[in-house]
């Protein structure tokens, strides 16, 4: 494993191990497939008892329901990065209202996207420069680092066929050439950090994406959350 790697891989496991929860993200292309899948394991956790909190980025807490319309309004003028603060806002926000406070009370959280989607979406994306956009999800996020990503991966043009012609949000309207840099930039992202990260087929059928899902997740966390859901 290269050192940078390395380090990488060792930061995560230090700062998941301050608290007695356990954070997990997922990440994707648009029309995926993540909140259906993670919906569908939220009922599973609850028939098996286990405490958990689904939540997702932007629009986890009432400040960031707000800052998501504006994101998301079609026709709204945002300049990039105005964009990229917003989100930043937002997180910042959701941290410090939900998601720290459920891993310090020892839950299993799951997020519909954090810090990745600013560096596939403002950065590959938009082009900002991805330092930046690091530096920013450090600050925002105070340095919390999921202990594993799930991508949801999926070709631009079939992730974007699912959704409801006419009632796509601003970012879905964006042009087709967007959406393939914001994918080659997940690959990039979860290429470069291959510990942490997980790829599943998103273009499968549903019950074959549900499978390989809980699978991960019970190879994960089998044991810290006893968990099975196989
Ligand atoms: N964003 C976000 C940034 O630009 N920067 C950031 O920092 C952050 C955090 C958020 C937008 O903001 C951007 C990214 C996004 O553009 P959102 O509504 O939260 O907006 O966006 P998404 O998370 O992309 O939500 P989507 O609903 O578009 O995608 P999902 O959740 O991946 O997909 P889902 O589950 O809603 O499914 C879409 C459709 O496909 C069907 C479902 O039934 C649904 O109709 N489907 C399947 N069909 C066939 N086979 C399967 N396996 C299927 N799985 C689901």
């Amino acid at each position: 494993m290269p050192a940078d790697t390395k380090r990488k891989a060792e930061r995560t496991a230090e700062l998941n191990d301050t608290y007695p929860g356990t954070f997990i993200t997922l990440e994707g292309p648009e029309g995926a497939g993540k909140t259906t899948q993670v919906k569908l394991l939220s009922k599973a956790l609850t028939n098996l008892d286990v405490p958990h909190v689904v939540t997702r980025d932007p629009g986890g807490t009432p400040l960031g329901k707000q800052v998501r319309r504006i994101l998301l309004t079609p026709g709204m003028e945002v300049a990039p990065m105005a964009e990229l603060l917003l989100y930043q806002a937002d997180r910042a926000q959701h941290v410090a209202e939900v998601i720290r406070p459920a891993l310090e009370a020892g839950k299993l959280v799951l997020c519909d996207r954090f810090v990745d989607s600013s560096i596939a979406y403002q950065g590959y994306g938009r082009n900002i420069d991805i330092k930046l956009i690091k530096d920013l999800n450090e600050l925002s996020t105070g340095g919390l680092r999921p202990l594993m990503t799930i991508l949801f991966d999926i070709q631009s043009e079939d992730g974007l066929s699912r959704l409801h012609p006419g009632a796509e949000d601003r970012i879905e309207r964006e042009a087709i050439d967007f959406h393939k840099r914001v994918r080659s930039g997940y690959l990039a992202l979860a290429e470069a950090e291959p510990e942490r990260w997980r790829i599943l087929d998103a273009a499968k059928p549903l019950t074959t994406v549900q499978e390989q899902f809980m699978k991960i997740l019970t190879t994960k966390l089998g044991s810290k959350h006893k968990l099975n859901l196989l």
